[in-house]
């Protein structure tokens, strides 16, 4: 079974990679799946975003790494992908995920999101998280990869 998960990963967190490193247990094959959204401005460019996430995941096999434009359901229809993987931190995460869960339901009823729940070190970590205490010069190589901190400190820099 063929795995999407969508996201920003602005920047990639050490909980997004626990998904990813437990999604690959899963399914076949996983595809991180970076959304090319107009309406945001992100820290970091879409192809630094990809780049910091393959560097990330060196060591897993049944991996890819892409970038998307337009809506998740149709991409995974692309990609003959079944299902949709997220993950969940908090209750207001689940608010928020169960709303877009319904509904890409009502645009494929062949696509399913399975939830993956954060393991309990990462619960609190978030991109914007480690956004926010980098630039007010906190250090936050405890909560991301190695080179993705060095890219932050650069960026705040
Ligand atoms: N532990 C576990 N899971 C985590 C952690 C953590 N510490 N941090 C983040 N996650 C999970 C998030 O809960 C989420 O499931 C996933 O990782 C990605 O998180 P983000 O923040 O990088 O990405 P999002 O949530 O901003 O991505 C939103 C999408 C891009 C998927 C969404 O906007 C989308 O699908 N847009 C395309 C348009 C579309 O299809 N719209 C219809 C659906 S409403």
């Amino acid at each position: 079974m063929i795995a999407i998960y969508p996201g920003s990963f602005d920047p990639i967190t050490l909980g997004h990679l626990d998904i990813i490193e437990r999604g690959c247990q899963l399914f076949e094959l996983v595809i991180v799946a970076v959304l090319r959204n107009p309406n945001k401005t992100p820290l970091f460019t879409v192809e630094e975003r990809i780049e910091q996430i393959r560097t990330s995941v060196q060591h897993l096999d049944n991996l890819e790494v892409v970038s998307f434009k337009g809506l998740t359901v149709e991409y995974a229809k692309q990609r003959n992908a079944q299902v949709l993987l997220r993950g969940l931190r908090v209750l207001s995460d689940f608010e928020m995920e169960l709303q877009m869960a319904h509904t890409n339901k009502t645009l494929s009823d062949k696509i399913e999101t399975v939830f993956l729940a954060t393991s309990n070190e990462y619960s609190f970590l978030s991109s914007s998280v480690v956004k926010e205490i980098a630039k007010f010069s906190g250090s936050v190589d405890h909560l991301v990869p190695k080179h993705v901190a060095q890219d932050i400190y650069k960026k705040y820099l």
